[in-house]
């Protein structure tokens, strides 16, 4: 096995900023030391003068191959990992699908054999439970024993992920006692659906109708409801892709309160808003996803959350469909247009650009975009840290390379860049994973297979 020696760098993690050299083994992390102080011998140095040498990303919301809307997300296993490689991530978690009237481990069962022997990268799944019944809950507790240790429900989408009040409050009361983490899409889908049925009636068809039916009251209240509901059942609440200024209020309420909820918000709801949902003809399409970009005011708002740790997470939500033959599915009725961006290749530049830009500070970057989502989802330390006995999933970053994001030269498998030719401060120039390099000095020499799957435990910031 290889022994890589990585030297001279700024080692970042959540915790402290040093330079240090950092000695990997065995697909981990053995020693770090200070620069030159050691006589180690290796047999691979990377020289990282210069350079940040941070842990990889952990990127907790894709959709690979998510069945949506008529259509599937463009991204596999196989094309979403190495696009997730190219951009400095090392982990992603994946959302397996329960089917209605299907059981959760069934759903797993499928995600399970897509991902098997396809990924460049470690992963991991969360379970959407579609059809929350005695079966669904009972199954809960076996999958959070074996290592799938939280649950996406959904307030949104009637018909399809919907669960009503009543099978959220159950879901949330097994999870009390079972240790998992209920993570919702907190959006009325019931009010939506009126909503959406009474704008196309008036003839709204264009993709901005997206966000202005999906109405932030709608995200606030959902939130405010799912907050109550994880009190009733004494759980534990992560909100998923929180975008609107008033869902940030209602988690912010709750944590002053003390309750164990958290929030996650993505690249797209930091960098876009309605002014891209409005762009002429239909372009706008490529910006829909749920819940919606807001306007841009919300923006400074989910800054501030990151910043004061209201918001522990910045995930992608990747969920890519392109434009030609899956967006144009909605042209003429925006309730048609598949809903999910593309990001996972973008989110660790953008947030380094957030760091150029002044909104985080360089400590924050790699919390909330690796140390907190492993903590939450049970994969610290191995994942999210550089440290003696953890994984050697380590990202050597050029803080002043600058890129131009681009469909062009972007690796995921989608044919649009929702930032296309946005400038952006720095890049990864190499990726290993648990020891291997799958980027080298920007060329790929990872493989499909070299990714494992990695069980969980609970989540870390509870009990
Ligand atoms: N939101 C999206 O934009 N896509 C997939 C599912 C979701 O909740
Ligand atoms: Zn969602
Ligand atoms: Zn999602």
């Amino acid at each position: 096995m290889t022994r890589t020696l990585i030297t001279g760098g700024l080692v970042i993690t959540a915790g402290e900023e040093v330079h240090a050299d950092v000695l990997v083994e065995h697909g981990r992390v053995v020693a770090m030391a200070l620069p030159g102080s050691q006589r180690w011998t290796a047999d691979r140095v990377i020289d990282a003068a210069q350079k940040y040498v941070i842990p990889g990303g952990v990127d907790a919301h894709t959709h690979m191959e998510l069945p949506f809307g008529g259509t599937s997300a463009s991204d596999s296993f196989e094309t979403g990992t190495r696009a997730a490689a190219w951009g400095g991530t090392t982990t992603i978690v994946d959302f397996a699908v329960q089917s209605v009237g299907r059981s959760p481990r069934e759903g797993l069962d499928a995600w399970f054999a897509k991902a098997d022997g396809k990924c460049a990268i470690d992963y991991a799944f969360h379970m959407i439970l579609s059809d929350v019944d005695e079966r669904s809950l009972k199954e809960m507790d076996r999958l959070v024993e074996e290592g799938v240790t939280s649950f996406k429900l959904f307030m949104a989408y009637p018909g399809v992920f919907y669960s009503d009040d009543g099978q959220i409050l159950r879901a949330m009361q097994r999870a009390s006692v079972n240790g998992g983490l209920i993570m919702m899409h907190a959006e009325n889908g019931i009010a939506i659906d009126v909503l959406v049925e009474q704008a196309l009636a008036r003839g709204e068809r264009d993709p901005r109708h997206h966000g202005e039916v999906r109405k932030v009251l709608l995200e606030a209240e959902a939130t405010h409801r799912a907050i109550q509901l994880a009190r009733v059942a004494g759980a534990p609440l992560y909100v998923v892709h929180v975008s609107a200024e008033e869902a940030v209020a209602e988690i912010a309420a709750a944590r002053d309160k003390g309750l164990d909820v958290f929030g996650e918000t993505c690249p797209q709801y930091l960098f876009l808003s309605t002014d891209n949902l409005a762009e002429p003809g239909f372009e706008g399409a490529k910006y829909v996803c749920s819940t919606p970009l807001r306007p841009r005011e919300h923006q400074a708002a989910l800054w501030r959350g990151l910043r004061t740790n209201d918001l522990q997470v910045v995930s992608t939500d990747h969920c890519p469909f392109c434009f030609t033959g899956q967006k144009e599915l909605g042209r003429g009725d925006f309730s048609k247009i598949p809903n999910g961006l593309p990001g996972v290749e973008n989110r660790m530049d953008l947030l380094h650009q957030a760091v150029v830009d002044g909104h985080i500070d360089r400590r924050r970057w790699i919390e909330i975009a690796c140390a907190a989502p492993a903590r939450m989802f049970g994969l610290h330390p191995k994942k999210g840290t550089i440290a003696p006995g953890s994984d050697a999933d380590i990202v050597i970053y050029d803080p002043h390379a600058e890129q131009v994001i681009s469909a062009e030269t972007h690796h995921m498998n989608v044919d649009y860049s929702a930032y296309e030719g946005r400038r952006i401060m720095g890049q990864v120039e190499t990726v290993l994973s648990r020891g291997e390099v799958v980027i080298d000095r920007r060329t790929y020499t990872g493989r499909a297979g070299h990714g494992v799957y990695t069980p969980r435990s609970t989540c870390q910031y509870v009990g």
